[in-house]
């Protein structure tokens, strides 16, 4: 791992990745997007991993792609590269539940970062926004796309249009964050959230993430036959057998990820 693009913390079986660029406003280079990819990846594959934090910095989670690189782009060099497309595959495609701890700004691909992630705890002077449309760019990682299915049509066109950002409390009451915290406190709850995920069975969890994902991705019908043919299988699994049996003999469950 490129040491001075990230940092990773291990706390038992829940992974701390922290983009530290030398720039604290963490732009979302190419060469940060590719490395956290393959940390991501690594992580996924990784089975003492049950969950994963990804936090920025004090200042910002991420201001955004790398506006440097792309006040120099043309069109087909972005067409033939497809530019940023691979770098962020990764993200999208990871399996363990990702909590976003986010202090600071999270700016267009930062605020889409977030989103990426499952769940979102906020520092109170955190701030959302998408605001590509002031640099003449259409938000490109599901600020059209996610922020509408997190926020509904009205906020997330003000936000795509105007590219003015959100509070973090504005965020909490539209349910883009599921969390608001005093700045100090975000990557220790976060955290926390991550370590109660971790203390359950890796499939169940992967398989949660997948059929809740899926609500977001199916028709209500279709993701309701994905849910109960989950259920149904989860019946294959040891743990399942654990988890019951450790209520009915009022003890904890001693999960073997079987
Ligand atoms: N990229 C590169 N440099 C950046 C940057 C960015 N996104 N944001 C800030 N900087 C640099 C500034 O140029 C400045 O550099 P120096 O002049 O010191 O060399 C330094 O960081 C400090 O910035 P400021 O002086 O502006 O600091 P302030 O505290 O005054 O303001 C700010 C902080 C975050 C409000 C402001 O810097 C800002 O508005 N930044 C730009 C935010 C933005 O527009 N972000 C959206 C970028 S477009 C895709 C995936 C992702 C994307 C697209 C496609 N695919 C998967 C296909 C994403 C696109 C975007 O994010």
């Amino acid at each position: 791992m490129t040491a001075s693009l990230l940092q990773l913390e291990r706390h038992g079986a829940v992974a701390l990745v922290t983009l530290a660029s030398h720039n604290t406003l963490n732009p979302l280079t190419s060469e940060l997007m590719k490395e956290l990819g393959r940390v991501l990846q690594t992580l996924d594959a990784d089975t003492d991993t049950r969950a994963i934090v990804l936090t920025g910095s004090v200042r910002a989670f991420a201001a955004g792609a790398d506006i440097q690189a792309m006040a120099k782009m043309t069109y087909a060099q972005a067409v033939q590269d497809n530019y940023l497309a691979a770098e962020w595959q990764a993200l999208s495609t990871a399996r363990k539940p990702l909590v976003a701890a986010v202090r600071g700004y999270a700016l267009g691909g930062g605020c889409e970062l977030a989103m990426l992630c499952d769940i979102v705890v906020a520092g109170e002077n955190a701030l959302f926004g998408q605001p590509e449309i002031k640099l003449g760019l259409v938000p490109g990682a599901g600020g059209t796309q996610r922020l509408p299915r997190a926020v509904g049509k009205s906020l997330a066109m003000e936000m795509n249009l105007t590219g003015e950002p959100i509070t973090a409390a504005q965020a909490r009451d539209c349910g883009l964050v599921s969390r608001v915290v005093a700045d100090e406190e975000v990557t220790r709850v976060a955290l926390g959230l991550a370590q109660l995920i971790a203390r359950h069975s890796l499939p169940v969890l992967l398989t949660v993430k997948a059929a809740t994902a899926r609500a977001f991705e199916s028709t209500l019908a279709e993701g309701l036959v994905y849910e109960r043919s989950a259920f149904h299988a989860s019946f294959a699994l040891d743990d399942q057998r654990e988890g019951c049996d450790a209520f009915l003999e009022r003890r904890a469950p001693f999960f073997t990820h079987q």
